[in-house]
């Protein structure tokens, strides 16, 4: 029987990412043989509010390395976790957490509790010889997300001149996630096209999204339109848009300035803006519309377009539901991006998913711009019917490793899998 299964050792390591950073790999071996191992994604536009992600400072790669978190994950976990039966998630999380110590995860670091806890839950799900997303899910984890596939990028994750971070495509007509995956590849491929016969650059930055330098940012919206309709398809109906401002990287001390272009706008003028590009596009969702600080204004933009936009939190929430529920108490965002290392365990990334949805916020699981090849989020989306999922341009291993998952999953679940399509993002 597997709940007599025990962990025999949990042994870390130093890996890389997909921006050549060092970051934490880790498995968890079991008595029985059998292993697990998962490794951590890393952000730039990191929220202040986030949990740490420990880093050695120093020369070495640049201060980044991360052999302080490796080091804790060979010693002080692995004599904490050795000879622990792997029966509950949440019971070897509690004992990471109380390991730890620390409000934020500084200690130990939640880059090294993080990949220790994914790897016990992808051990628990080997030993009851499931897949991971029944494990997190059990039977009625049976929704496959709807993608938010970012095929322009801009901001803190490309070298161009476009301030706003991600302008993504969301398949919202699509029938299921295969059909989702058709139509995201050739609007991502059109997108190609077109920016080439204009003269512009094709090269991608972190998340494999184009990165050309254009005339302002409303002209990227512009392009996803024309190649959504090149490709065949509807806008808004077959193909929504959905946008992250990232604007915390904007923040200053008298409102906002465009680190790119320079220019300075009031919180009104941003709210103003958003709702403007809203009135022109097909746009079903915006994150992180405003500052990490500013609950208020992101309460006035959610009750401005709520019927109409889903406005997520990203840095302002930080997946941590204390946080969360600081903003529903205000009316601040409709939605919550969920990002595993932002607060660092699986239990605590689960907790966040369920406040939220208890609540009536939309769900969305999330990479990183600093990714690997760990595909814990796809099966974490599923398991918690999160209905969408945030993991790049359908392009590059780092982020196409995710959507191979989803399509796997979905071949798994046959019949039983769902597909919410616009319902996933909408809120009528
Ligand atoms: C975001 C993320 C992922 P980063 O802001 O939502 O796209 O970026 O990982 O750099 O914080
Ligand atoms: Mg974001």
């Amino acid at each position: 029987m597997s709940h007599t299964v025990k962990i025999a050792r949990v042994t870390g390591r130093q890996i890389f990412d997909s921006r050549g950073t060092p970051t934490v790999w880790a498995r968890v071996t079991l008595d029985n043989g059998m292993s697990a191992s998962a490794s951590v994604p890393s952000g730039a536009s990191t929220g202040m509010f986030e949990a740490c992600e420990l880093r050695d400072g120093g020369e070495a790669y640049g201060g980044k390395g991360v052999s302080q978190a490796v080091e804790n994950v060979n010693e002080e976990i692995n004599r904490a976790l050795a000879g622990q039966t792997l029966c509950c998630q949440q019971k070897l999380d509690r004992m990471l957490l109380e390991l730890d110590g620390t409000e934020n995860k500084s200690r130990l670091g939640a880059n090294a509790i993080l990949a220790v806890s994914l790897a016990c839950a992808k051990a628990g799900a080997a030993a009851h010889q499931m897949e991971l997303f029944q494990y997190v899910g059990g039977v009625s984890g049976v929704t496959l997300p709807v993608p938010m596939m970012n095929i322009l990028n801009g901001g803190a994750h490309a070298g161009n001149n476009v301030d706003i971070q991600e302008f993504m495509i969301m398949p919202v007509g699509a029938s299921g996630f295969r059909q989702a995956m058709e139509m995201g590849t050739a609007v991502y491929a059109r997108l190609g096209k077109l920016l080439k016969q204009r003269g512009l650059s094709t090269t991608v930055g972190d998340e494999g999204g184009y990165a050309p330098d254009l005339e302002n940012d409303e002209q990227a919206l512009a392009y996803l339109v024309e190649a959504i309709s090149a490709a065949g398809y509807e806008p808004g109906r077959d193909v929504a848009i959905a946008l992250d401002a990232a604007t915390s990287e904007w923040v200053v001390e008298q409102g906002y300035r465009l680190p790119k272009k320079g220019t300075s706008l009031t919180r009104d003028e941003l709210i103003a803006f958003f709702t403007g590009l809203c009135e022109r596009y097909p746009i079903v969702s915006i994150e992180d519309p405003l500052g990490e600080e500013d609950f208020e204004g992101f309460a006035q933009i959610t009750s401005l377009l709520q019927r109409k936009v889903q406005i997520v939190g990203d840095d302002l929430f930080v997946t941590n539901p204390a946080r969360l529920t600081t903003g529903m108490q205000q009316g601040s965002a409709n939605a919550i991006l969920i990002k595993p290392n932002q607060i660092g365990t699986l239990t605590e990334t689960m907790d966040a998913v369920r406040l939220a949805r208890a609540n009536g916020y939309h769900t969305i699981l999330s990479h990183r711009s600093g990714e690997t090849e760990d595909t814990s989020i796809a099966d974490i989306a599923v398991g918690l019917n999160a209905g969408q999922i945030k993991t790049g341009a359908p392009a590059r291993t780092d982020r196409v490793c995710k959507y191979n998952r989803l399509l796997e999953i979905e071949d798994m679940l046959g019949s039983a899998a769902l597909y919410r399509g616009l319902n996933a993002v909408s809120f009528l």
